[in-house]
């Protein structure tokens, strides 16, 4: 175990029903006084931040969320002890050893309300986003948050100076003029050697206004870019009948929940002032001389470091009707259309506590909340309470994280994965702290404005965070649902979930399944495909509806199958139909190879493990020869790709490319993820197991942990995100399904 740095110990997590704030030399544990002590910081403490949080990015760049995990098991040291059973087979007692250690450390992170708090930082877009809205609005971080920051920027650097979108992508424009121009806002200097190093980079890669269009918004916003350069978002679209397949209702949640303020911020123009600042920002960005930069040639002008979809001839026709409109739209209705603009934003920040959707949307909304109302309003205060809930602090510095966390999605995989055998019970105050916790998280009411701004029904689900935060995921109801049904089965643990509770999230999953049998993320597919042709993000592809997935689909078909189990009258036919019609479009999904795309983690061995579960138990539910042989085809796949030393590994790039990409080195998640399908299918080729098996137990440490290694998460194809406890929920449950299989 690597040593506790000693300025680590001043930040502490403070925690209170799922929500996570990290806090300076805190006084008291009360979430909302966290900021009460940070007046005080000297230099020398800053110049210890730096030595004690440098980070390197080899092996990975992932943190393994140390800060975290250490304070964590100073606090909960004695909490937990297993009892441990014996057996007289050797390997098995290896194995028992193994799982006893793997879940006694891992309660050990267990929060007092029941979740894992942990890092799920990754894109390198985010920060930058808050660092400007901090900074337009004029309401800078405490220092000791800003010396963290400037830390982690800094670390992940690349030696040529640039940086990648997300933290394992290859440099490129847009998070290189990010990261700078957030070091310059944080008060770099210029002349640090690693800025110039960087804004050389920018310089030879096209310079700042070669950047995608998401970030000529923010340098907009700064006045470090023109709005002329900048695609109209068409404001007024949001005033056209909500029947047409282009209003943006029916957009992907997140795309649309982005573009709302965006186009609030575009149709004001909000613009940072000039300052010196930024007159110097513009020299260290560009290679032309920003007065006589012609702007509108600029709109479509991207580095090709950054292209991952291109304009379609569709949205060039647009803009150009876009634009040329921004020259003759009449006043009034512009008005009228960001006067709705602002109503929206309002209901979406009411609506979620002012934690909004997302990490873009949080800061943009901000921004617009300060535009409308000032610094002073009570809703712009708000709003700044709830930037930290967006922070997280590990050895590599504050990140800002790509949601308020992955609390109810990390406890319902952690129950499953514990009580995949008897041996989970060993731990029976985590497991009942998850149920706790899942029972607080599961959403039971509707806001006012539910209706008006198109939200899909809600009362019974549950989110992938926190209840609180409030937007409901067709697999996160599936997951929570899962959880709650396991606990229930054992019948040893008590909380206010009750039968008609249950029925609630049954009729949430069922009222998410799309035409095609599938299901999406947060609501039905709304639009045609044909809607992305619109699509203006050159760095993202498929965010325009919520389409269906693979592992969306297969988490709800197998919550459907639990519940047909346990409560086989409960709408019987609907679900039946329900089930069937699912496995179909799972089956329909499988690639020639055998294996199926993963569009939430990477990559194929993980959809290809929700695939087969749900063809597993789906058994009595479609005709059993394509089911037999879609299992084989699986099996077959994920043989074939076990290396040399027993384990699998994809990277990143498996998700942007579209094509099973081996890492160097095996990976436990993509194992573990393995090893639960070849289990799950009871595959012949019991010696791949085993050897994968013995993999993880070589793998894991002393302490009960595994390794932090390649980043295991991914959104939108293209950008990938860190679920820091996926080390140790994956492998345990792969290890126990492996016991469990053993004594059957
Ligand atoms: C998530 C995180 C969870 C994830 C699963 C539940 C795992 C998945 O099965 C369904 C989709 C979902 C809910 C999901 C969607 C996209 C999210 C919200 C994220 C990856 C977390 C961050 C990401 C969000 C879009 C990031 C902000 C960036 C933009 C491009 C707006």
């Amino acid at each position: 175990m690597p040593q506790n740095k000693s300025s680590w110990s001043h930040w502490k997590l403070l925690t209170k029903n799922g929500r996570q704030v990290w806090a300076y030399k805190p006084t008291t544990d009360d979430i909302d006084a966290h900021l009460d002590n940070t007046q005080d910081f000297s230099e020398q403490e800053g110049l210890a931040f730096a030595e004690d949080f440098l980070f390197n990015r080899q092996p990975t760049p992932s943190s393994g969320d140390k800060v975290f995990r250490q304070q964590a098991i100073q606090k909960n040291a004695s909490r937990y002890r297993g009892k441990k059973p014996v057996s007289e087979d050797k390997q098995e007692q290896l194995l028992i050893d193994s799982l006893i250690k793997g879940m006694h450390y891992f309660s050990q992170l267990q929060s007092e309300e029941g979740h894992w708090p942990g890092d799920y930082g990754g894109p390198l877009f985010l920060l930058p986003g808050l660092l400007i809205a901090a900074y337009i609005s004029d309401t800078p971080f405490p220092k000791p948050h800003q010396q963290m920051m400037k830390i982690y920027l800094f670390n992940h650097q690349h030696i040529d100076g640039g940086w990648g979108m997300h933290m394992e992508g290859e440099p490129a424009v847009c998070g290189t003029v990010m990261q700078y121009v957030s070091l310059r806002l944080l008060g770099v200097a210029k002349e640090d050697e690693r800025l110039q190093k960087a804004s050389a980079w920018i310089k030879e890669n096209g310079g700042a206004a070669s950047i995608p269009s998401w970030g000529k918004f923010y340098l907009s916003l700064l006045n470090l870019y023109h709005w002329d350069g900048f695609n109209s978002l068409f404001p007024e679209m949001w005033l056209f009948p909500e029947w047409l397949p282009v209003h943006p209702s029916r957009y992907w949640c997140h795309s649309r929940m982005v573009y709302l303020p965006m186009a609030y911020c575009q149709a004001h123009r909000i613009q940072m002032p000039e300052n010196d600042l930024i007159l110097s920002l513009r020299k260290e960005i560009y290679n032309e001389d920003f007065d006589s930069i012609n702007w509108a040639k600029q709109r479509d002008r991207v580095c090709e470091k950054d292209c991952y979809t291109t304009q379609s001839p569709v949205l060039k026709w647009m803009n150009l009707f876009t634009n040329g409109y921004e020259k003759i739209r009449p006043q009034w209705l512009r008005k009228k259309a960001t006067d709705y603009l602002l109503k929206y934003i309002n209901a979406e920040d009411a609506q979620t506590e002012y934690l909004d959707i997302g990490p873009v949307s949080k800061a943009i909304n901000s921004i617009c909340v300060w535009h409308a109302y000032g610094k002073e309003s009570e809703q712009f205060k708000k709003h700044v309470a709830r930037w930290y809930d967006y922070l997280w602090v590990a050895e590599d510095g504050m990140k800002m994280s790509g949601y308020n966390g992955s609390q109810l999605w990390d406890v319902a995989f952690t129950t499953r994965a514990m009580l995949e055998s008897d041996l989970g019970l060993l731990f029976p105050e985590t497991i009942n702290k998850s149920y706790q916790f899942i029972d607080n998280m599961q959403i039971l009411t509707e806001h006012e404005t539910h209706q008006e701004f198109f939200r899909h029904p809600m009362i019974g689900s549950w989110p992938f965070s926190t209840a609180e935060q409030g937007w409901p995921v067709a697999d996160c109801t599936a997951k929570g649902l899962s959880a709650t049904l396991a606990i229930q089965k054992t019948g040893l643990f008590k909380t206010s979930i009750s039968d008609e509770r249950i029925k609630q999230a049954v009729d949430v999953i069922l009222s998410y399944q799309n035409k095609d049998g599938g299901w999406p993320t947060y609501e039905l597919s709304r639009s045609p495909k044909w809607l992305e042709t619109l699509n203006p993000s050159e760095i993202f592809a498929d965010i325009m509806i919520d389409y269906s997935w693979t592992e969306c689909s297969a988490a709800c078909v197998i919550a459907l199958l639990e519940i047909q189990e346990r409560d086989p009258d409960y709408k019987n036919q609907q679900i039946r139909l329900a089930i069937t019609q699912g496995l179909q479009y799972i089956i329909q999904q499988q690639k020639q190879d055998g294996s199926w795309y993963g569009g939430w983690a990477v990559c194929f061995t993980y959809a290809t493990w929700f695939a087969v579960e749900a063809l597993v138990q789906g058994a009595d539910y479609i005709e059993s020869e394509p089911r037999k042989n879609s299992i084989n085809k699986a099996c077959h796949f994920l043989c074939s790709k076990q290396m040399p030393d027993g384990g699998w590994g994809e990277t990143y790039e498996s998700c942007a490319k579209m094509v099973y990409t081996q890492a160097k080195t095996s990976q436990v998640v993509n194992t573990a993820w393995a090893l639960l399908a070849l289990q799950a299918a009871d595959s012949t080729e019991k010696e791949v197991i085993q050897r994968g098996i013995d993999l993880l137990l070589q793998r894991q440490l002393e302490n009960g942990d595994w390794a932090q290694e390649n980043i295991s998460g991914v959104f939108n194809y293209n950008c990938m995100i860190t679920y820091s406890s996926y080390r140790n929920i994956f492998p345990i449950w792969a290890l126990n399904r492996f016991y469990q299989h053993k004594r059957y």
